[in-house]
């Protein structure tokens, strides 16, 4: 039986792909599987009825590639992330069914319009920002090109938080975001595993490297999963996630029945605590016990998991690393690498170096970060406590490490201290990208800068060590998220432009709308589709210049270098009503981590900002700030079709790559930034004159601090500078902000006002181009036509090709 045949071979029906078939399907949900009926049902019977029939037609698909997986044992790719930013899934999931035309008609059945339905999709947010965001769209293309994947996280109970603005700061609440089920996730508790923490190692006579581990805490880890559909394609995928539980011996019966009802939980509370949330930090370290439990959780689960599916098709460990790549996104799943370890070596009685060979060669790592503080390292004491065995993995994989170093370099003292992956300060801490570079065959940055500074800086010595190893793979987004289902006006504008959809599988193609950037009509239509958007964003005048800043706040990010350009637009138009000034809705988005208190000062002074000019008569009609609470994958896709000008202003040097830039490139916004992460080859494939370009390079920068920054200089000679850091002093915005003008004339850590003048002159740049519509009209095609090298889709083929080296396996689409 051919996996084609598989329904058939059983003699299960089709599902139909008719309205009336698409229809009876979703009463049948309705009636057996909510146990409801149309005339009682509401709208979140509905909603539900509605995604089990949408999940229907993928699980099919799903059984396909399943069997076409099977068959052809491919070396597998496994994507080991703490978080996915999956976005909201029904809309997703009725476009790469193809069914959102017949399920518009069969839900009227249900007196119920599909709008109406999709706004009950709660967006998944198990993440934090861009990296999270990252391995969603990763996902996304590993399925649209029939790469055979499992994506491995965590089902945290709590999302990253809701945020609210009160008083003009931000309040946080939790996100209990599946409160009402969901329906997109498939159980799988026959595959649970069992993980340990704690204890004492003991010996094992006649093993110098085998060890018992003796656990002194057991948690469960129950897996379920979502299905990740390619687009295009018959491939759907999945992402696994891991939810922690209480062993039946973790309850205690016996103090319940005394009555001592906390107490008979507590070991069953503590053990779900494990995945009860998500660490609302962006890039700091919240060195925290939970949180290496976390990361263990997940690898422990992961790693017995593709085990587990090895063994299915495999029988030799000669052949694992053949068969499995794991790719580590960021330092966050490192602990996988002694874990394998210890599971080859204790586990299944491996000898160690041939265990150490496999290891090496299953795994590679993404870095994500330049921020020393954001490369994690736990302290020893806490390693030895809750991972005794692990740690002393750790030590001889350093011991021998060490030695290869000697080996090159012998005497260099200095270098074995800088290389260890145990850091000697006041404290003894593991360095986990040590870890992650000497333990994976391959490493990468996720821009061509981001790769190359890491070479040259935190990486360095690794670098000289194993140039080979060290590779760039710049991100990418994905072209059905962020342009077909967020913007559906410019992508039947596109369709229409280039004769056919095939660009949502080859985004190069978009290069093809060169020829139409000088076209009177096509512009026109271009223009009507901004216009159009911002219409339905109503964030402000349709006709104003959209300028936004959507992005976790963070000092490096400088949104207070936006809202310093914005207080001297207000003190301009004051000094000069009658100019000619270019309106602006200036829109910001973004969460603060909650104990990031410089962070959450910005956001206070924003709204404090925004308020003055809301009042301000002379002001308000030429310039208006706009906060939109909560920012999250949902909003992101109604801001970025709306966008004409993209704020991309880090100190270069610190943003790693950014993908939020490629978004609003890819949507036709204008990019205003630096020569930062992957703005860089966005300009360079935009072209200069389409790009405007400010401040300092990340060479610059860090001479300027070499040489030694003084803040005060700048605020000394720029006189609007002073005037605007002069009124925030003197309280001309509620009182706010003052903490940040004494940070930014005390030390400005990320440059902000050696950047100001220039920023300001590539502002007026910006308004000269839009005085000029046909202008930025033609800038704004040709930055969409060639944003095409952006897709995530690309992104997969890089890492398919040179680092994981596998092939795609089709999946055959159905008899028919
Ligand atoms: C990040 C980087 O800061 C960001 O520049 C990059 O685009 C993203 C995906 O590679 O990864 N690193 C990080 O720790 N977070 C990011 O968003 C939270």
């Amino acid at each position: 039986m051919g996996p084609m045949d598989l329904r058939q071979g059983i003699g299960l029906r089709r599902l139909g792909t008719t309205t009336d078939e698409f229809q009876q399907d979703l009463l049948s949900s309705l009636y057996y599987r909510r146990g409801t009926t149309v005339e009682s049902a509401s709208a979140h019977d509905a909603y539900d009825a509605l995604a089990l029939t949408v999940r229907d037609r993928l699980a099919d698909r799903r059984a396909r590639t399943a069997a076409a997986h099977y068959a052809s044992n491919p070396r597998w790719v496994y994507y080991l992330s703490a978080e996915y930013l999956l976005g909201a899934q029904l809309e997703q999931n009725l476009l790469y069914s193809g069914t959102g035309e017949v399920a518009a008609q069969a839900v009227k059945a249900l007196g119920r319009s599909l709008q109406e339905i999709e706004d009950l999709d709660v967006e998944p947010g198990l993440g934090n920002g861009g990296l999270g965001r990252l391995a969603a769209c990763l996902v996304d293309s590993m399925a649209t090109r029939d790469i055979p994947a499992v994506g491995y996280g965590i089902r945290y109970d709590f999302g990253i938080f809701k945020q609210s603005l009160e008083n003009g700061g931000q309040a946080e609440r939790p996100d209990d975001w599946a409160f009402q089920g969901n329906p997109w996730e498939f159980p799988a508790p026959d595959d649970r595993q069992t993980v340990g923490f704690y204890g004492h190692t003991e010996p094992i006579a006649g093993s110098q490297t085998r060890k018992r581990w003796v656990p002194g805490e057991i948690v469960l880890g129950e897996p379920s999963h979502m299905l990740v559909p390619g687009y295009g394609t018959e491939t759907v995928n999945i992402v696994r996630l891991w939810r922690a539980r209480g062993s039946e011996a973790s309850f205690d019966l016996s103090r319940f029945s005394a009555g001592q009802y906390a107490e008979a939980v507590q070991e069953a509370v503590r053990a779900e605590n494990i995945s009860k949330v998500l660490y609302p930090d962006d890039s700091t370290e919240l060195g925290r016990e939970l949180r290496l439990k976390q990361q263990y959780f997940l690898c422990s689960c992961s790693l017995r998991d593709i085990i587990r599916r090895f063994r299915l098709r495999n029988s030799d460990w000669a052949d694992f690393a053949a068969k499995t790549i794991i790719q580590l996104n960021d330092t966050h799943p490192t602990i996988a690498i002694p874990e394998l370890m210890r599971l080859l070596v204790d586990e299944y009685e491996l000898d160690w170096d041939q265990a150490w060979s496999i290891t090496r060669r299953t795994f590679a790592y993404t870095c994500h970060t330049l921020l020393p503080e954001a490369l994690e390292t736990w302290p020893v004491h806490l390693f030895e406590r809750l991972l005794p065995r692990h740690l002393e993995i750790i030590y001889l994989i350093n011991l021998l490490f060490l030695r290869e170093v000697e080996a090159r370099f012998p005497g260099d003292n200095d270098r074995l201290r800088r290389m260890s992956i145990i850091g000697e300060g006041d404290e003894r801490r593991v360095r986990m990208a040590h870890l992650a570079v000497v333990g994976t065959e391959a490493v990468n940055g996720v821009a061509e800068l981001h790769s190359k500074l890491l070479r040259e800086t935190v990486l360095q010595d690794f670098a000289d060590l194993w140039p080979a190893k060290f590779q760039n793979v710049t991100n990418g987004v994905s072209p059905r998220r962020f342009v077909k289902l967020a913007n559906p006006r410019l992508a039947d504008l596109i369709t229409e432009g280039l004769g056919d959809d095939g660009w949502l599988n080859d985004l190069e193609r978009l290069a093809e709308l060169e020829s139409l950037a000088d076209d009177a009509a096509f512009m026109e239509r271009w223009r009507a589709v901004k216009r159009a958007n911002k219409v339905d964003l109503a964030a402000g005048d349709p006709d104003s210049l959209t300028d936004v800043m959507i992005k976790r706040f963070h000092e490096y990010k400088r949104q207070q270098l936006k809202l310093l350009h914005v207080i001297t637009m207000y003190q301009r138009i004051r000094q000069n009503p009658a100019g000619d000034w270019v309106p602006r809705t200036v829109l910001f988005a973004g969460k603060a981590a909650p104990a990031y208190h410089a962070a959450k000062n910005i956001i206070r002074l924003i709204n404090a900002v925004g308020a003055t000019i809301a009042a301000d008569p002379v002001v308000s009609p030429y310039l208006k700030v706009v906060f939109a609470e909560n920012y999250n994958v949902t909003l992101a896709e109604r801001i970025i079709p709306a966008a004409d000008l993209s704020e991309q202003i880090s100190l270069a040097g610190k943003e790693a790559s950014g993908t939020g830039n490629m978004k609003l490139a890819l949507n036709g916004a204008l990019t205003v930034g630096t020569l930062d992460g992957a703005n860089i080859e966005i300009r360079a494939r935009v072209g200069e004159e389409n790009f405007f370009l400010f401040g300092l390079d990340a060479y610059q920068a860090a001479e300027v601090q070499i040489r030694g920054y003084n803040p005060r200089e700048h605020y000394e000679w720029d006189t609007e500078l002073k005037a605007a850091l002069d009124a925030i002093t003197a309280g001309r915005f509620d009182g706010a902000g003052r903490e940040l003008v004494d940070s930014l004339l005390g030390w400005d850590e990320y440059l902000t006002l050696a950047d100001y003048r220039s920023y300001l002159d590539a502002q007026e740049e910006v308004e000269r181009a839009w005085r000029d519509p046909a202008r930025w009209t033609r800038m704004s095609i040709l930055n969409t036509a060639h944003s095409g090298f952006f897709s995530s889709d690309r992104t997969i083929a890089d890492y398919a090709a040179r680092i994981w080296r596998v092939a795609p396996v089709t999946v055959p689409k159905e008899d028919q």
